[in-house]
């Protein structure tokens, strides 16, 4: 359906734009042919897990991706987090964003560490250096970035930070792989990085996490960590859990590896496309990435100034959903709104101002291989419309 008119958009009652939904996290799929091959060797093998020939080939793969040394590849990208948590010796306190995907938070919890919520910067949604500087105490064992939407955090003024105070630094950079900061690929800063490989990440493993360093040791400590602690047969060296990737995810992932590029490209003509349908209208703002990086373009952000537009985020988000455009509302609220920190930490929000800000200002839109310039064209038609007429749109959507 096109929008033509005011009266054609669907919360006036005009039939939906999209008779199938849109969704933000829609998966990138690779040569479907070529996975199945893949599985049909899986099963001929009988080899399902435990570090079998594809996982090995996937760990390859992301250590030649991200230029690193090591790759500890894992069932998913919360556990991978745990797991180097409790690796590199965090304990205590440790400083994380507010403003992220809650298991970021939730990994620290899950091992009784109290996260430590600090705001972020209002232009890159990453750590704001300063206020990490505020919130260091005795107790204080570590910081973890997030290089959210595929921003690199600002790595240099961080690692000066863990250099100073003896810190660990580690980031969560589950949203970043194809990127980079400072020039170099994401995945060598810190001490180590985490990637996501779930469903809806630019390349997906169906679930699936990883964690890459440059530091030999602490992947050995890892790989021990990834497999109940055996070292071999019959010997146990270390506590342990279960965070192996299986076969079947490695082949996702390697078939995923093959067509990266393609999903990045698809991903920035998206970008450009949303760009030039939204920047035009008055109150939309449409997150860039830094100048001189590469981004892989998988999350569109869009900052709603309720005061220009007319209308705020949440209206707008209504208006979209009516079309069937399940526009997201990431990253609402910020963690520290949600159990068991918001019982647990009540006064956390007194220092996230900017974080408070973006949860209620940021909507993110559909993109990637499920997504053209032509749907983009229409949802550019849909926000413009409501635009142009935000107090018709408010009263409908207030009956
Ligand atoms: N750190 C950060 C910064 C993260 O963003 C994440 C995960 C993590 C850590 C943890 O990594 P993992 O342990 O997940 O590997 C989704 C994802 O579940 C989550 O992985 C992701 N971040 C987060 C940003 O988004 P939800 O609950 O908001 O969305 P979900 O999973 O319902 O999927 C969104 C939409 O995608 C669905 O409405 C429909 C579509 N979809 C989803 C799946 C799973 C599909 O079309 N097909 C699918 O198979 O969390």
């Amino acid at each position: 359906m096109t929008v033509s008119s005011l009266e054609s958009l669907a919360i006036f009652g005009g039939p939906p734009a999209f008779t199938e939904p849109l969704h933000v996290g829609r998966p990138n799929m690779g040569e479907r042919e070529r996975l199945l091959e893949r599985i049909g060797d899986i099963l001929d093998r009988r080899w399902f897990t435990n570090s079998g020939p594809y996982e090995q080939a996937f760990e390859r793969r992301v250590r030649e991706y991200c230029g690193v040394r090591e790759c500890v590849a894992t069932c998913n990208g919360t556990i991978a987090l745990e797991l180097l948590m409790r690796a590199v010796g965090m304990r205590g306190e440790v400083i994380v964003p507010s403003y992220t995907f809650v298991a970021t938070a939730h990994a620290l919890q899950w091992q009784e560490i109290r996260p430590v919520f600090c705001d972020v910067d209002p232009q890159t949604h990453t750590l704001n250096p300063d206020r990490v500087r505020e919130l260091i105490t005795p107790n204080t064992t570590g910081i973890v970035g997030v290089h959210l939407w595929g921003q690199p955090c600002d790595v240099n003024s961080l690692e000066a930070i863990a250099r100073e105070h003896d810190l660990q630094l580690i980031f969560d950079a589950s949203h970043a792989l194809g990127c980079t900061g400072q020039g170099r690929p994401i995945g060598g800063f810190g001490r180590a990085e985490v990637f996501s490989f779930h469903a809806t990440k630019v390349l997906n493993t169906f679930e699936g996490g990883a964690i890459v360093t440059d530091d030999s040791e602490l992947a050995g400590k890892l790989r021990l960590m990834r497999n109940f602690g055996f070292e071999s047969k019959d010997r146990v060296v270390y506590l342990g859990s279960n965070g192996k990737m299986s076969e079947i995810c490695a082949a996702m992932g390697l078939t995923g590896f093959d067509a990266i590029e393609d999903f990045i490209e698809r991903n920035r003509t998206n970008f450009e496309a949303y760009r030039q349908q939204l920047e035009p209208l008055n109150g939309l703002s449409v997150l860039q990435p830094p100048v001189g990086e590469r981004s892989n373009y998988h999350y569109v952000v869009i900052v709603v100034d309720p005061e220009q537009a007319g209308l705020t985020r949440d209206e707008l988000v209504r208006v979209l959903e009516k079309e069937n455009v399940l526009a997201r509302r990431y990253f609402y609220p910020g963690a520290h709104l949600m159990e068991p920190y918001r019982s647990g930490q009540p006064m956390a929000g007194l220092v996230l101002p900017v974080t408070n800000e973006l949860s209620s200002t940021v909507m993110t839109l559909p993109t990637g291989q499920a997504v053209d310039a032509e749907a983009i064209g229409r949802i550019g038609e849909i926000l413009r419309m409501a635009l142009a007429n935000p107090e018709l749109v408010r009263e409908c959507l207030a009956k």
